[in-house]
């Protein structure tokens, strides 16, 4: 009788045969496949594999959509209802210890809801929490107590929190929960009372640091803990970088973005005519992965604006105007309404 042994850290079934496969260790007897081994002990990231297959779900399942707030902009892009129509769909917005203290979360409950039906998403539910937050982690279970099925599963994009969630909720202290994305290569699963909760590996976003940016380098551009808003007040011909990955500048008199961002990532002002040649020399930091950088235009309607940089984080524009924003080539960028209130 064959038994498969699966990496405790990201569930994909150990192998010793193959050092580029996922799931390679050098003992089956190891806890850990060496990718997570290494990751956990060295913060050292060697392969990035991005799970694809979506196991089928069953029909009397819970699937908790989770998603972090920072990539609440691309929401409901995937059609994920589809692959269990029956099942009962519950929109998880995590990570919100990030947005500054005195977040409007009804404005952006209410925008998410209004989204949602313009959309034509069905869902059971839509839960605003933090996996971080022990007091939010307790009323998810007795939200999960209530719906009583046997089946819950966690899903969404890469690094939205689901593992943290998973530990969370079943108190598993293996599985690992860390900002590279595409961690978890196969389904976890731990009971949690009379349910099965299924840990799902994370939902490939392209456009996002991982896309062009090391483990080492992307890791610190994420934000994870609660973001203080920066106001800057530019004037006709400023603009801002941000690292050397991103620069905003725009058409007009004056502009006063407000930026939510990693309190790490350095901002600096500058002449929108020295974005080209600053780039360049910014470049060398990123040299090994930014290919080229590419120019697009936004134009803000009337009212307060998100322009979302892959899952950074993102500016609120008060418009009428236009601005524009340098990026690297195959970074996604969006323009959204604001999605709660300065
Ligand atoms: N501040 C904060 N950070 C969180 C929260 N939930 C998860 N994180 C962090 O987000 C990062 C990714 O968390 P994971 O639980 O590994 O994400 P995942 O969705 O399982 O990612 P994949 O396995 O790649 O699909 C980790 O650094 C977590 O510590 C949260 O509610 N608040
Ligand atoms: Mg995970």
């Amino acid at each position: 009788m064959s038994t498969t042994i699966r990496c405790e850290g990201c569930g994909a079934i150990l192998q010793t045969t193959d050092p580029n496969r996922v799931g390679y260790a050098i003992d089956l007897n190891h806890t850990y496949c060496q990718a997570c081994y290494k990751l956990l002990h060295y913060g050292e990231s060697i392969k990035h594999f991005h799970p694809e297959d979506l196991p089928s779900l069953p029909q009397n399942a819970i699937i908790l959509m989770v998603s972090s707030v920072l990539h609440l902009d691309l929401l409901f892009s995937y059609p994920v209802y589809r692959y269990q129509p029956e099942a009962k769909y519950v929109y998880i917005i995590n990570q919100i210890d990030l947005l500054p203290k005195g977040t409007n979360l009804s404005h952006l409950l209410n925008r998410i809801k209004a989204y949602a039906k313009k959309m034509h998403v069905p869902y059971e539910d839509l839960i605003l929490m933090s996996a971080k937050n022990p007091y939010d982690v307790e009323h998810l279970k007795d939200y999960l107590r209530e719906l009583n099925e046997p089946f819950v599963y966690l899903l969404g994009v890469q690094n939205s929190g689901k593992t943290t969630l998973f530990k969370a909720i079943t108190h598993d202290d293996k599985a690992l929960a860390m900002k590279k994305a595409g961690l978890t290569q196969e389904a976890l699963h731990r009971p949690f009372e009379n349910m099965t909760i299924y840990d799902m590996p994370g939902l490939y976003q392209e456009g996002y640091l991982h896309h062009i940016l090391p483990y080492g380098i992307y890791k610190d551009l994420i934000p994870d803990q609660e973001i203080k808003p920066r106001i800057y007040q530019l004037k006709e011909g400023q603009a801002l970088m941000l690292e050397g990955l991103f620069a905003l500048s725009f058409y007009g008199q004056s502009i006063n973005p407000i930026f939510y961002i990693d309190a790490s990532v350095k901002v600096h002002k500058t002449q929108e005519d020295r974005i080209k040649p600053l780039l360049e020399q910014k470049e060398k930091h990123f040299k090994i992965c930014v290919d080229r950088y590419e120019d697009k235009a936004f134009k803000i309607p009337e009212g307060l604006y998100q322009i979302t940089f892959a899952d950074m984080g993102f500016v609120h524009i008060k418009g009428p105007g236009l601005v524009k924003m340098t990026y690297p080539k195959g970074l996604h960028l969006s323009l959204t309404e604001a999605l709660f209130n300065d």
